[in-house]
């Protein structure tokens, strides 16, 4: 399981849109948005590529710190 901090989410939507996109992800399962932590956590069904982590997120608005 891998453990990312998010930086920018202030409310239900900002967890949704980030659980969202790194949902898409190829591989990316089992996506958990924690937003008092500022924290995702998420299953790697194959290797995910944590570039295409920080994209993501970053298209979506927020970033990973
Ligand atoms: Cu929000």
């Amino acid at each position: 399981m891998a453990t990312i901090k998010i930086q920018g989410m202030s409310c239900k939507h900002c967890v949704m849109a980030v659980q969202k996109a790194l949902g898409e992800i190829d591989g990316v399962k089992d996506v958990k948005v924690d937003l008092e932590k500022a924290e995702a956590t998420f299953d790697e069904a194959t290797p995910v590529d944590m570039n295409t982590v920080r994209e993501a997120v970053k298209k979506a608005g927020y970033q990973v710190v």
